[in-house]
């Protein structure tokens, strides 16, 4: 007998409300969004439903006329996709409506997020959020079965639902404390990792930073030579990586590609990945990359700086970076999209990530950033501290060299961290270029 090996992809309806006051371009790229969420996990979108409401209706999301087609549409679905976050019992009873599995749209990226994940941080991160999620979801179902579990056992009896549900409870306090300790031990870790990176490397360092398949990693890839994840999947990265910027410049910079933002980021994550952005917000300029190709670019912008604030990177200079521009339409529209864009961003860079040229112009306002910030100083050098020589090559552009009795002169241009720190250990003055 023949067996199917390959799994079909599961069947889903996208299902959202439009609530007042939500544009109708908005509500629509909303959707696109879930929809290109759902791929990622693998599920088809067979079906949409959708309704205008002042409110989410308490009960089950959609008012009850509507709750009538979804469960016609639901039919021939594994499962329904909600577009917003919504609350256990709304989801309970609309999977009691319609016989289907329920996932809103915080649910979706947690389950992204939790396949996507692979370092030992990033998986435990995952989990802690996927925990604090699920704990309130838990107590509905508990809620739920006690009533059933009652009428079995007979009254009086207590209610085997709910202290198993407070057995699930702790158990999950207790998992998200064990987890929150591994990672202040792996916290501890990345820091002396990373202090000892700074002092052998100095500290020009770039984040990438920017919605989620904006081609963060693809731009990671082309200035560094390195050979990260790319992929046409949303989150498809979730780790900070670092690597110098290739070819190698003086100072050495260093770049950082990281996790992608999204509307809506569930709460838990924005706690949970802070640890991992915050190694890219060392950085001394983040490179913004904003996908000019998709319509709602400006809300990708938007939603972008505002997870950005609120990970206190407000006041970190920006480079943005409209990429795709390959993209926008044809060679009219890509001419009308690129000019739009510099005149409403000045000192933007405009560009594909796929041409050669475009990255080296990315690189060129890369080392420029740098260029202008560096500072000079005048340094000593005596014979036993010679070994330093080496750091200062390294991290510093030496201008001048002279020998002298005692040691040496070096006269260099570096980052000011760099500078400053050699300047306290061997200074003869600190000014600026
Ligand atoms: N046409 C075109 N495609 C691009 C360009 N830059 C990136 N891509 C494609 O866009 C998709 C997403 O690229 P990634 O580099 O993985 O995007 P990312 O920002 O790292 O995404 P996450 O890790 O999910 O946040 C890939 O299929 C890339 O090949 C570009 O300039 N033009
Ligand atoms: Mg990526």
């Amino acid at each position: 007998m023949l067996r199917e090996t390959r799994e079909k992809p599961r069947r889903a309806i996208a299902a959202a409300v439009q609530l007042s006051g939500v544009s109708e371009l908005e509500f629509e790229a909303s959707l696109t969004e879930l929809g290109q969420l759902a791929k990622t996990l693998g599920f088809e979108v067979v079906g949409t439903c959708t309704q205008k409401r002042v409110r989410f209706d308490q009960t089950a999301y959609f008012g009850t006329g509507k709750r009538e087609e979804l469960r016609f549409l639901a039919q021939d679905a594994d499962l329904i996709l909600v577009d917003h976050e919504i609350s256990p019992s709304q989801a309970r009873n609309l999977e009691k409506e319609t016989g289907c599995e329920v996932m809103d749209r915080t649910m979706v990226i947690l389950e992204i997020f939790h396949r996507h994940a692979r370092s030992r941080a990033a998986r435990a991160q995952v989990e802690i959020a996927r925990l604090g999620y699920m704990a309130p979801r838990m107590r509905e179902a508990a809620k739920l079965a006690g009533p059933k579990d009652r009428a079995r056992s007979g009254t009086g009896g207590r209610s085997g639902g709910e202290s198993h549900g407070e057995l699930d409870r702790r158990k999950i306090r207790d998992r998200i404390v064990e987890l929150q300790k591994e990672l202040d031990g792996m916290g501890l870790e990345r820091k002396t990792q990373r202090a000892r990176r700074h002092e052998r490397e100095g500290l020009a360092r770039v984040a990438l930073v920017g919605y989620t398949n904006a081609g963060k990693s693809t731009l990671m890839r082309a200035l560094t030579g390195s050979g990260g994840l790319v992929a046409d999947k949303l989150f498809a990265t979730l780790d900070t990586t670092v690597r110098a910027l290739h070819p190698e410049t003086v100072p050495r910079v260093l770049v950082s590609d990281t996790v992608g933002f999204i509307k809506n980021l569930p709460h838990g994550l924005v706690t949970s990945f802070k640890s991992t952005l915050d190694e890219a917000l060392e950085a001394s300029l983040l490179a913004h990359v904003v996908d000019a190709s998709d319509p709602g670019y400006e809300r990708q912008l938007a939603v972008t700086e505002k997870v950005l604030d609120e990970i206190g990177a407000r006041d970190l200079p920006r480079l943005l970076v409209f990429n795709k521009i390959d993209r926008a339409g044809d060679a009219a529209a890509q001419v009308e999209r690129e000019a739009a864009l510099r005149a409403r961003y000045p000192g933007c860079i405009v560009m594909c990530a796929k041409r050669e040229d475009d990255i080296a112009k990315l690189r060129e306002a890369i080392g420029a950033f740098f260029g202008r910030r560096l500072v000079e100083a005048e340094l000593y050098l005596p014979w036993s501290a010679q070994k330093v020589r080496g750091e200062i090559f390294a991290t510093c552009t030496v201008l001048e060299e002279r020998l002298d009795g005692e040691g040496t002169f070096l006269r260099v241009r570096g980052e000011p961290e760099a500078v400053k720190r050699l300047g306290e250990q061997f200074g003869a003055g600190t000014a600026k270029a």
